[in-house]
């Protein structure tokens, strides 16, 4: 009798675990956008499973994401990119304005990364359930390569004059393990992209400023030669004063 009635809970826990996810999935895609309908927003859940589902958990690739990221491509203005790396709060409150006063999108403004942002997930060989704990992370996970598809794909859309938000309250705030490094800044190809500008964010804590070796040598030495360069020192109070939304000050935007 008691291994039935574990045998019953753990199923039930399993298949509401199952729910959970791919509920919170088809919701969020739902709510992002309102033409978007429950059929359109299960297909991209399925396509989306597909990924990962079935496969040892830290056996995942960003190739696993193509389907996916080629049916859900991006609408955003391409000129209007923003990239980020150690900023995710503030650079969200930053973008986080009105849609009509919106100046700049970072991935987490698209389809898939609001769905995406804050979620763990992975499957498991032998098992076509999505698992939403107990996940690894490893650097072929589910989640990871997710990040690395999705931001190559974003970087590639970017045109124009593209912005990132880097910290200098870090050492390196061009990290080389960073998506930023590894991924984005490869990607930004000339002549699409005419310009990169850095904003570095200064706060209590600055151990690091425009004229850091690991922006002037480092970063430049990884961006394409033709896109031309520039970096911003900006107090974190001032990023702030131009988030809320009454504000239409937009001069630490994407268009610097
Ligand atoms: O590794 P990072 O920053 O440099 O990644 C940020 C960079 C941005 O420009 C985004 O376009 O890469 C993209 N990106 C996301 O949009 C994103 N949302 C959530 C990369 N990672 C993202 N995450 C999660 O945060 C993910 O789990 C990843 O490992 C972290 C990276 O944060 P970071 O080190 O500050």
């Amino acid at each position: 009798v008691f291994a039935v009635i574990f045998a019953v809970v753990i199923w039930k826990v399993l298949s509401n675990q199952q729910q959970t996810f791919s509920r919170r999935f088809i919701s969020k895609c739902l709510e992002y956008k309102k033409d978007n309908n429950e059929s359109y927003c299960q297909q991209i859940f399925h396509v989306f499973e597909k990924a990962y589902i079935g496969k040892p958990m830290c056996n995942v690739t960003m190739e696993d994401y193509d389907d996916l990221m080629a049916m859900v491509p991006f609408d955003h203005p391409c000129h209007q990119t923003m990239l980020w790396s150690k900023t995710n709060e503030l650079v969200h409150k930053y973008t986080a304005k009105d849609e009509d006063k919106k100046d700049c999108f970072t991935l987490e403004d698209t389809l898939l990364g609001y769905i995406l942002n804050d979620e763990r997930w992975c499957g498991k060989k032998g098992s076509n359930e999505t698992f939403d704990n107990g996940c690894d992370d490893c650097a072929n996970s589910a989640v990871r390569s997710f990040w690395d598809s999705a931001s190559a794909e974003f970087a590639e859309y970017a045109c124009g004059n593209v912005t990132v938000m880097l910290s200098g309250s870090e050492e390196k705030p061009f990290n080389p393990f960073s998506t930023f490094a590894r991924v984005e800044i490869k990607r930004l190809k000339h002549p699409f992209v005419k310009k990169l500008n850095v904003i570095l964010v200064t706060g209590n804590k600055n151990v690091s400023n425009c004229a850091a070796d690991n922006l002037n040598i480092d970063l430049q030495k990884a961006l394409d030669s033709n896109i031309l360069y520039s970096c911003n020192e900006v107090p974190e109070s001032r990023i702030r004063e131009c988030s809320s939304s009454s504000s239409d000050n937009t001069d630490v935007g994407c268009v610097a």
